[in-house]
């Protein structure tokens, strides 16, 4: 008897795409044979109070070569979710704890699962590390690398 493919859909921004989108879209690929990424637009973005610094074009495209995914589509409403779910046949619908009993009312069109996150890392973190990197006046940045480069010399 053929087993039909089992089908899952995950929604997310999914801005400098690191190992807690890995490690979620790893998990989805584990639960069901076809996982659907719907990554967020710019413009979807905003209504979420989030600025994205990697643009829609690029994290798509990056999100689309992660090997365990199999199908992108934009995500640019909130109420998209339950045509997607009828319209590409899903049996799953996915995401991170941080959204934990926002979706249940998906459960009339298909199981709902809250995954666990992966700590210690968020794009809003690298944002705020790169932001703090980038107000680190140029000349003593400079010097922190003189003194960087000196201090690998000697242990050379
Ligand atoms: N994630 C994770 N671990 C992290 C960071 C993120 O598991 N350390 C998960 C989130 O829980 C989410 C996915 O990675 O399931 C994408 O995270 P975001 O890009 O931050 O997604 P978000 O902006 O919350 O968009 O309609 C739903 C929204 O579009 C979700």
């Amino acid at each position: 008897m053929i087993t039909r493919q089992k089908r899952i859909i995950t929604y997310g921004t999914f801005d400098m795409f690191h190992i807690g989108h890995l490690n979620l879209l790893k998990r989805l690929k584990s639960m069901a044979d076809t996982v659907i990424v719907a990554v967020s637009t710019d413009e979807f973005n905003l209504g979420k109070n989030k600025k994205t610094i990697i643009p829609f074009e690029q994290r798509i495209k990056i999100v689309e070569c992660i090997k365990y995914v199999d199908m992108v589509i934009p995500e640019k409403s909130w109420e998209q979710k339950v045509e997607d779910i009828k319209k590409y046949d899903v049996d799953i619908f996915a995401i991170g704890k941080d959204w934990e009993g926002k979706f249940d009312f998906l459960k009339e069109y298909c199981e709902v699962v809250y995954l666990d996150r992966t700590s210690g890392i968020s794009s809003t973190k690298l944002k705020k590390s790169l932001k703090t990197l980038l107000s680190i006046p140029h000349d003593e940045l400079l010097k922190a690398f003189d003194i960087l480069e000196t201090l690998r010399k000697d242990l050379e």
